[in-house]
This record gives structure tokens, C-alpha cells and sequence, in this order.
């Protein structure tokens, strides 16, 4: 057993002060009162001032950390979502499982390091170049699992399904092909990356959006999932484009339409779902889905600014995502979470609704939706769970005469240094002083990737 003292924590739903963390070899966490253990077989890993739940990051496409600052030169004046994905395709047409090993791996680093201990991976980078599946038909997702098996992150690898290349059902384009699958290979893929589930690995799916997959094959999918648990995540109305599209194939807004002919609970999660109506914000609330809310992203790509006041009086969850990696920080998703909401309504404190700490109501909501979105029993720091959690930086000016009253505002609202001092995942120690272990050698893999994957 390890033991850690700490000044004051935040549970993710409540502050405690004086505390013992104290979690199992098996890496979950348990109460140091309410078992007997032998003070010679306690391991003390130190003291901690401030000590707060790990992040859950809904939301990721690995591969597009490497293209993160490449994309923002004007070529026309009608530049949009769209013609990012254009290069979005270009960009990943190059890339084959070792880089995105690379790549991923970097990424994971980063991504601990600022904070996140869990990654729920949207992939559909399935095939070769051409469509053709790969000799070993896993070896995209070997190369995400193996990467976030180095780094020593939480992950969900959500498999992508994506069929078509729009609501009129037209073929997948040249540049899509690789991230198609039949039915049957997709069920496949699912049925050989199961063995791969462990401790820290969870397998779900995800249907890329509705623009990518029928009715009938979403119903054949999800009948046929042997593990009615395992999360579903779907990109939806994140564009006013694909709302157009879906009222004139459907006759219906891309949300309400969900809602109207799938069984969406607790285990769904609704990946941006920035345009809604006042029925839609409800009916989201009311399944128990979790909203991926991905806002460096979404402001990135000119999507739009979610309703969250409206969804919080509805009592709706959500967590937030790093996505396309423009930044790779759950702060800054938490702040321009936020932000947007102030510039939009012209007041302060948006994401709570009565009085209280904003950051800790935004970080509740993540810690609170985290196990059903993830898929895994993570979230609040209660007995049972992962000893998934953050030491922050005691020295650190942000943190100067902090008390439980402004702790966690300090570290969502407070600087640009990442806070984060230590990070421990299922109690292993995988960031020791702000720095992972292997980040430097993550960075020149990193390197040696991108300067094959740019050079002309
Ligand atoms: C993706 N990304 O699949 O990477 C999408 C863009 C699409 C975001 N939606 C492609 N942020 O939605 O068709
Ligand atoms: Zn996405």
C-alpha cells in the first residue's frame, strides 16, 4: 500500500483537508481509517499541498497533434471547418502506424503532464493509404494502444465506424477511404481489440457522425455489441452544415433525431453538439448522455459556442476534449469553456449556476461524468476508484496563499504554466516534477516522424 499526505484535496465533488490518499498495490484507492494495514507495509510517497481528481479527455484524434499550427494560412476568404478537412485529409494520407506511434506518444506525454489521465481515443485512421486493410488489420490501434502503454495513460480506444461520405449516403471519397470498414470487418475489429482490454485499456466504439453511418447499420452495430456498457461516442451538430443536411434527409435537427430513434442513455457521449434547440439542450439532459465539449478546438474550427447555461439548468454532464491537439491542456478547454460563455452573455461566472467556485463546479462536472464517458470507474477520488489524481505545484505564484475557497479557480483561471506538478495514474507515479520520464525521448521519435512525415 502507498500513502501520500495531503494538505487539502478536492475530491471532485467535495474538499478535504488533512487527508491520507492511501491506495492498494492493484492501484485503487482505499480509506487509510477504515483498514487495517501494517504501518511497515505502508510505502509513503511523499507530502502534497494541493491534490486534485485526475481529467478525463473525451475527445482526441491523435493524429492530428502533428498538424496543429499548420493549418491557419488564409487561402481563400471563405476558409471554414470544410476546407480544414481537406487538409486534415492530405495531412493523415501520409501516415502509417509508426508514426502515429510517435505521435500518440508525444501526445500522451503532453497530455499527462498537463493534467489529463485518461484519453478517450476517436479513431478511424484505420487502413493503409489506399483502403487496404493492413496486414494485421489491428495495427493502427496496436500503434495507439502501444503508445498510450509507454506513457502510461488511461485509455478508451473508441474504433471508429464511418461508411459514407454524407446524409445522401454517396460513397466515401478517395481521401476518406481509409477509414472505411464493412459491417462485419468493423465488428471484427471490435471482437480482436477486446483482447486487448487490461486495467487501463477499455475498448468502445463510436460512429463517426450520422453524415457517416445509416440508420439500419447503427442499429446492427449496437445489437450486436456483446458489452451493452462500453461507451458509444459520436461526433454530432457541430456545424450548421450538417444540421441543414440532416433537416432535409430527415426532416429533423441532428440531435432531435437521435434522440427520436436510438435508446441514447448514460452510456452515450455527443461529441461537440454545439447546435441545439431548447428541445434538444433538454432531451440531451434528460437521456444521461455526456456532451464531449472540446472548446480550443471547436473555436479553432469556427464551430460555434454551446449552450451551456441552458444545459446546466437542464442538469446536463459533460467533460471536455483536446480533439485536434491545437492545444493540449484541460485548463484552457476549461477556461475558454468559460470565457465563451461570458462573451456571449456579457457576465461573469457562467459555468455554475447559484453561488460558488466556478472552477470547481467545471472540474466536478468532469470528474462527475468521467466513468460513464471513459468507460472506466474513474472520476471522483472515492475508495474503490483508480488512484487517478494531480499534486499541484505548491511554489508556483498562482498558488500563493491559496485556500480551499480559490484552490481550484487559481489553477483554472490563474497563468499559462501548467500547475501540475505530479501525476499519478491507477497509483503509478508517471510525472515526477511537471516532467514525464520519457518526454525526451517521446520528443526526438517525435521529431524524427515529423521531419519524414514534411519533408517535400
Ligand atoms: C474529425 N473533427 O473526424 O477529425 C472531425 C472532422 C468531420 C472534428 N469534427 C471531420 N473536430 O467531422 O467530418
Ligand atoms: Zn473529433
Amino acid at each position: 500500500m502507498k500513502a501520500m499526505q495531503v494538505h487539502a484535496l478536492f475530491d471532485g465533488a467535495q474538499w478535504r483537508s488533512s487527508h491520507t490518499l492511501c491506495w492498494s498495490s492493484d492501484g485503487s484507492l482505499i480509506t487509510a481509517d477504515s483498514h487495517r494495514w501494517e504501518p511497515r507495509a505502508v510505502n509513503r510517497v511523499g507530502e502534497a499541498a494541493w491534490v486534485l481528481p485526475g481529467i478525463a479527455n473525451l475527445h482526441s484524434h491523435a493524429f492530428q497533434r502533428a498538424m496543429a499550427g499548420l493549418a491557419e494560412r488564409q487561402a481563400s476568404d471563405e476558409d471554414s471547418f470544410w476546407t480544414w478537412r481537406e487538409w486534415m485529409y492530405r495531412f493523415s494520407a501520409v501516415l502509417a502506424p509508426d508514426d502515429v506511434r510517435a505521435i500518440a506518444r508525444m501526445l500522451y506525454v503532453e497530455m499527462l503532464e498537463a493534467g489529463y489521465t485518461s484519453v478517450c481515443e476517436f479513431h478511424y485512421l484505420h487502413h493503409d493509404a489506399d483502403g487496404r486493410p493492413y496486414a494485421t488489420p489491428t495495427a493502427m490501434s496496436e500503434a495507439l494502444i502501444a503508445a498510450a502503454d509507454d506513457a502510461g495513460i488511461r485509455l478508451t480506444l473508441l474504433p471508429v465506424l464511418y461508411q459514407r461520405g454524407g446524409f445522401d449516403g454517396r460513397a466515401l471519397n478517395e481521401r476518406q477511404r481509409r477509414f472505411g470498414n464493412s459491417t462485419d470487418a468493423f465488428l471484427r475489429l471490435l471482437d480482436d481489440l477486446r483482447a486487448r482490454e487490461s486495467s487501463t485499456v477499455r475498448v468502445g466504439m463510436a460512429f463517426h457522425s450520422l453524415r457517416a453511418v445509416d440508420e439500419a447499420t447503427m442499429r446492427e452495430v449496437l445489437a450486436a455489441l456483446p458489452d451493452p456498457s462500453a461507451p458509444v461516442h459520436l461526433h454530432i451538430a457541430e456545424q450548421q452544415a450538417e444540421v441543414v443536411d440532416c433537416l432535409a434527409t430527415h426532416g429533423a435537427r441532428p440531435v432531435a433525431w437521435l434522440l427520436d430513434h436510438f435508446n441514447v442513455d448514460q452510456h452515450w457521449t455527443l461529441v461537440h453538439a454545439t447546435h441545439l434547440d431548447d428541445g434538444e439542450v433538454r432531451g440531451i439532459a434528460r437521456s444521461g448522455a455526456t456532451v464531449a465539449l472540446c472548446p480550443s478546438t471547436e473555436a479553432n474550427l469556427g464551430d460555434g459556442l454551446f449552450p451551456l447555461r441552458a444545459f446546466l439548468a437542464a442538469s446536463g454532464r459533460f467533460g471536455v476534449g483536446s480533439d485536434s491537439h491545437v492545444s493540449v491542456s484541460p485548463v484552457e478547454e476549461l477556461r475558454w469553456l468559460e470565457y465563451g460563455q461570458r462573451l456571449i452573455e456579457q457576465k461573469r461566472n457562467r459555468a455554475i449556476l447559484g453561488e460558488g467556485s466556478t472552477g470547481e463546479a467545471l472540474l466536478a462536472r468532469c470528474a462527475e461524468s468521467a466513468a460513464a464517458a471513459v468507460g472506466q470507474p474513474i472520476g471522483v477520488l472515492e475508495d474503490g476508484r483508480p488512484a487517478d489524481f494531480l499534486v499541484l505545484d505548491a511554489r508556483e505564484p498562482s498558488l500563493q496563499g491559496a485556500t480551499p475557497r480559490d484552490a481550484v479557480d487559481r489553477f483554472v483561471f490563474s497563468g499559462n504554466r501548467p500547475l501540475v506538478r505530479d501525476v499519478f495514474v491507477g497509483g503509478r507515479h508517471v510525472v515526477v516534477e511537471g516532467r514525464h520520464p520519457l518526454r525526451e525521448s517521446a520528443q526526438a521519435a517525435y521529431a524524427n516522424a515529423m521531419r519524414r512525415l514534411l519533408s517535400p
